[in-house]
């Protein structure tokens, strides 16, 4: 396993609803998270949504809604700074996102070293032709798709349970050679993202929890902090910069 003084090349972190909560966007199994007040079996699944498409619609809609005026905080910054950085100094780091908002976008992390694993809000997919539009106001069942001009067809592009994750191979390859795995602000419940910890372990990276409280497999990591994220990154980075940054 990688000690904190040992080189650390190659660097994941994965980010889960914990660094969008103090943007304004809410988290899912907090005490007020999303999956408390609606049952996401009726939100997250294919089958939700083909039983009560517009209910779906109507709950996405307000999400991309509230995404035109969250901005990103100190927290997701400090991961853009740390990429920046060790991408200066010719190493490699990955981002990859459970969240569906675009805050590390907004905060300045690169887009081609990010992966939204569970999709993105600001675009919509049709489920007939699957072309992907960028789309920033609220779609229905009377929703036309641009390409192949049918109605009825178009979907939140999201990743719903029982649905396979996007950007899987990218993922498995950065975990197959990373030094170092660092979760943010995810609880550990949903796989495979909650099995990434262990893919990291069992190659030798040094593993990070980041969180406001331990999550699901705390125990797992190797080093832990708990805070709000826009506390404990900006500290955690700058400190890990003057440490390995040379
Ligand atoms: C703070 C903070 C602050 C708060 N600062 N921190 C049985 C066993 C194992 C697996 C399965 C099983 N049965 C079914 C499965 C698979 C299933 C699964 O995992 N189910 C579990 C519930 C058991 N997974 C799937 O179906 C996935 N697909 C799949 O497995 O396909 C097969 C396959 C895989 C790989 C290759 C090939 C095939 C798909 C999962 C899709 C999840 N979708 C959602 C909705 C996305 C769209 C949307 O946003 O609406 O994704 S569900 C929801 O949960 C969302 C999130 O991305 C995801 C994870 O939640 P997250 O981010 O961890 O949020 P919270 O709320 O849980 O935690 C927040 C944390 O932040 C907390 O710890 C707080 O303490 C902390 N926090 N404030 C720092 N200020």
């Amino acid at each position: 396993r990688k000690e904190c003084d040992m080189t650390i090349h190659s660097i994941v972190v994965l980010t889960g609803a914990g660094i969008s909560a103090e943007s304004g966007l809410g988290t899912f199994r907090d005490k007020d998270g999303i999956w408390t007040r609606y049952p996401l079996e009726d939100l997250a699944t294919p089958e939700g949504f083909a039983r009560d498409p517009e209910f779906v619609h109507g709950f996405y809609n307000d999400r991309r809604a509230a995404l035109k005026t969250a901005r990103p905080h100190a927290g997701h910054k400090a991961i853009a700074h740390l990429e920046k950085e060790w991408c200066r100094l010719g190493r490699t780091f990955t981002l990859v996102t459970q969240n569906v908002d675009n805050l590390h976008e907004q905060a300045g992390s690169a887009s081609d070293r990010l992966i939204h694993m569970h999709g993105e809000l600001a675009r919509v997919r049709c489920g007939l032709c699957e072309t992907i539009t960028d789309c920033m106001e609220s779609i229905s069942t009377s929703s036309v798709c641009s390409k192949c001009g049918k109605t009825g067809f178009m979907r939140p592009h999201v990743v719903w349970f029982g649905e396979i994750p996007l950007g899987m191979e990218e993922i498995t390859e950065a975990l197959s050679s990373a030094d170092m795995f660092i979760s943010v602000g995810t609880s550990g419940n949903v796989y495979p993202a909650a099995g990434f910890v262990d893919m990291a372990r069992t190659i030798g990276a040094r593993t990070v929890e980041l969180n406001l409280e331990p999550s699901e497999n705390a125990y797992v990591f190797d080093e832990t902090h708990y805070g709000v994220a826009s506390e404990i990154l900006p500290r955690w980075v700058d400190n890990f910069l003057s440490q390995n940054a040379n």
